[in-house]
């Protein structure tokens, strides 16, 4: 059994990444380790308190606990990016190079997410294929980029095995988002079972991909778990679930609370979410280690909805 170190732990993904990875690995087997934390939902297992942007702190980490696997999650997200944009690719880029440095002799496995932030302004808007133009025009869609590039470089040159996917927006109820783009199609929940209404930040018809949770996670460990033969894209996967615009899904929000009202107001992260495809062409990953999602729109919205109210009953 490859001990696994979580970095990022605590954040939207990580969070539930750690509690799918205990499951099946074993509580002791998967070291949480983030900047903050632990939060409750992982406190039940190994944590250690980690900068990623300390080279040496994560190499003791790695010897102290025998790690031979890491998912490296840590990273400044495309709207917060927008803020800070050096310190968002110093993070975003130096974390990286640091862990696929240790791949090099340490690890046997690693796992680094890309974005559908990847694509711009000349990607093809409907069903992006896994080839195409990129030119991302976020400090974050080019920290991404780049850091597939050092991915399959270090396959190339090294061996690493370094395994990614491509993800859309991220749907949860456990934790809430981190600076992204595609925020309000969480924050939009919380709204909708609190009684408020929601002003959108995007436009009522931008229409980006997205997906459950439950299927990122299923997403990433099928990925890990795949014999290393089947991963034929070294750089990262596109995978896809669903697509939707704000108005999409408050009208399904709305078949749970005829009610709920949504308004718009536009802000600087239209400019982001336009520059982004609105569907992905993922029959590689599907064909190359057998992809499948289960979720889609309104499995979505009914899984979110049951769960947010059950939490806010016994609160
Ligand atoms: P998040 O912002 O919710 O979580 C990131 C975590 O990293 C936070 O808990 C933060 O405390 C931690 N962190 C920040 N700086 C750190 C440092 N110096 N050292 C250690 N930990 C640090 O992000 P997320 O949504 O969970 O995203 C995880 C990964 O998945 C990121 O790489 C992101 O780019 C990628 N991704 C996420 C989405 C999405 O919709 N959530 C979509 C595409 C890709
Ligand atoms: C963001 O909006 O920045 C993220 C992403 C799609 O990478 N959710």
């Amino acid at each position: 059994m490859n001990k696994i170190l979580i970095v990022g732990a605590c954040g939207q993904l990580g969070t539930e990444l750690t509690i799918k990875l205990r499951e099946l690995k074993g509580k002791d087997n998967v070291v949480a380790t983030d900047l903050r934390g632990p939060v409750d939902l992982i406190a039940d297992g190994p944590f250690e308190k980690l900068d990623i942007l300390d080279k040496s702190q994560f190499h003791e980490l790695i010897k102290k606990h025998e790690i031979k696997e890491v998912y490296h999650l840590a990273a400044v997200l495309s709207a917060k990016g927008e803020q800070d944009p050096q310190f968002a690719w110093r993070l975003n880029m130096e974390s990286l190079m640091t862990v696929l440095e240790a791949g090099k002799d340490v690890l046997k496995k690693i796992y680094w997410p890309s974005s559908i932030a990847v694509f711009g302004q000349s990607t093809p808007k409907q069903n992006t294929p896994q080839n195409t133009i990129m030119d991302p025009n976020t400090v974050y869609g080019i920290s991404k980029l780049a850091g597939e590039r050092w991915c399959e470089y270090y396959y190339m040159k090294y061996g690493v095995d370094v395994r990614s996917l491509r993800y859309p927006g991220l749907i949860g109820y456990k934790s809430l988002p981190g600076g992204g783009t595609t925020d309000y199609a969480v924050d939009i929940f919380h709204k909708a079972i609190a009684g408020d209404s929601f002003e959108c930040f995007l436009k009522e018809d931008t229409s980006l991909p997205m997906m459950y949770m439950d299927d990122a996670v299923k997403a990433t460990i099928d990925l890990m778990e795949a014999p290393s033969e089947n991963i034929k894209v070294r750089s990262s996967y596109n995978v896809s679930a669903m697509s939707f615009s704000p108005a999409e899904i408050a009208s399904e929000i709305q078949k749970f609370y005829p009610n709920f009202s949504i308004k718009y107001a536009p802000d600087f992260r239209q400019e982001i979410a336009e520059s982004w495809p609105s569907t992905i062409d993922d029959s590689i990953a599907r064909a190359d280690w057998g992809w499948k999602n289960a979720y889609g729109l309104s499995e979505l919205v009914e899984t979110m909805i049951t769960h947010l109210k059950r939490e806010i009953v016994f609160d």
